[in-house]
């Protein structure tokens, strides 16, 4: 299949400027790539991450978007793990399999991962998109900001036919990472104490996988108090604000805990809150997961004291899962209904509506906006 393909994509010309929806030619896939229809795409903090110029290695013009479900529409040469018509989840953190971390028992940054070092670019050096005449970068290997993206068939698994995208969409980041975090990097133990720092899609995936793991205790942490009905919905004990406190708020969490916490996660982004997270958690045996991203070149100054009385330190990414195992399984379980996905769906918009599912991030109004095309 030689056939270009014109549709419509949401392209970020340069940082700081909405997306502006036009209309791309996306190229047939080359040997080992895939062409997807996406039916569903949500936002993720992480996209408004690369709009509002915080990752600094992000290159423009850029198709965002990581967070999706489509179909096949067509593949390239040599590609066997998917054919025309499967029902796929692109993956942002591929599992090329052949790799010495996919080899790993613990890693999962398997070593063709655009997050580390982003170059927007197919594995061949060119792109697949173009617009106006111009190519047009590729985020995070899988750009689902498009109704037609190209992606490596390490970038892609296929799902059960019968999951709803529009649900199931959140299973390509936003639940993952957060749920992972709590079972995967942390493994939470059944009677814990965990604090959660942030009650975004991220956040709130997290309590649940907190709750899941049983844990008998969980605060979460947030400077939007709408976000603790949902909270509480999926598991949290109890939510409080920082900013109803004076003392700062890793003080009132190792007084209210009597010492600090099994295990805190930073689902920010945030320097300070990392080492909120850090310092609430008990001194000895406590673990804090680093979930959030970290702006482009920022530094932590650290009291070694922190982690030399025997804290752990530990940063965690697609919630420790290697890709393309784990995210059918997860599907699987979805369908299963041994976790729900409603509740971190606040808002449906269609595509066109991008830049109002980010405003309403931006504002705090929403949880996940997940856009249909
Ligand atoms: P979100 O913006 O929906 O949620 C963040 C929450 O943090 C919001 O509810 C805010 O009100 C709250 N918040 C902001 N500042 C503070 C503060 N100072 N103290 C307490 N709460 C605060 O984002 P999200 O849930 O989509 O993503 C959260 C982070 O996780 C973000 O940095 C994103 O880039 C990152 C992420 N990491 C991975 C990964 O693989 N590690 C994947 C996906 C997203
Ligand atoms: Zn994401």
């Amino acid at each position: 299949n030689s056939t270009v393909i014109k549709c419509k994509a949401a392209i970020c010309w340069e940082p700081k400027k909405p997306l502006s929806i036009e209309e791309v030619e996306v190229a047939a896939p080359k040997a080992h790539e895939v062409r997807i229809k996406i039916l569903a795409t949500g936002i993720c903090r992480s996209d408004d991450h690369a709009i509002s110029g915080l990752l600094t290695t992000v290159p423009f013009p850029i198709i965002l978007g990581h967070e999706a479900a489509g179909v096949v529409e067509s593949i390239g040469d040599g590609v066997t793990s998917v054919k025309p018509g499967d029902k796929v989840i692109p993956l942002f953190m591929p599992q090329f399999g052949e790799c010495k971390v996919c080899h790993h028992p613990k890693g999962n940054l398997c070593i063709s991962n655009e997050i580390a070092q982003a170059t927007g670019l197919m594995l061949d050096g060119t792109t697949r998109f173009t617009c106006k005449g111009k190519p047009i970068h590729h985020f995070a290997s899988t750009a689902t900001f498009s109704e037609y993206t190209v992606v490596h068939e390490n970038s892609v698994v296929k799902i059960d036919a019968a999951a709803p995208a529009e649900k199931v969409c959140l299973i390509g980041c936003g639940f993952s990472t957060g749920y992972g975090a709590a079972v995967n990097t942390a493994k939470v133990e059944p009677g814990s104490t965990c604090a959660v720092f942030g009650l975004g899609g991220v956040g709130l995936s997290a309590v649940m996988g907190c709750k899941a793991a049983g844990a008998s205790r969980i605060i979460g942490v947030d400077i939007n108090k709408d976000k603790f009905v949902t909270a509480k919905e999926l598991g949290a004990t109890e939510c409080i604000n920082p900013k109803d406190f004076q003392k700062p708020i890793q003080d009132v969490l190792v007084e209210k805990t009597g010492g600090g916490v099994d295990y805190s996660f930073e689902v920010i982004g945030r320097t300070e809150t990392m080492m909120a997270a850090l310092a609430s958690c008990h001194m000895n045996y406590g673990t804090s997961v680093m979930v959030g991203v970290p702006p482009s070149a920022s530094a932590i100054n650290l009291d070694p004291m922190l982690l030399f009385t025997g804290r752990t330190w530990q940063g965690s990414l697609f919630g420790g899962w290697k890709s393309k195992d784990a995210v059918p399984r997860l599907v699987t379980d979805y369908m299963g209904k041994k976790f729900a996905l409603y509740a971190l769906i606040t808002h449906t918009l269609p595509f066109d509506k991008i830049n109002e599912g980010f405003d309403l991030l931006r504002q705090g109004k929403s949880i996940r906006s997940v856009l249909l095309f």
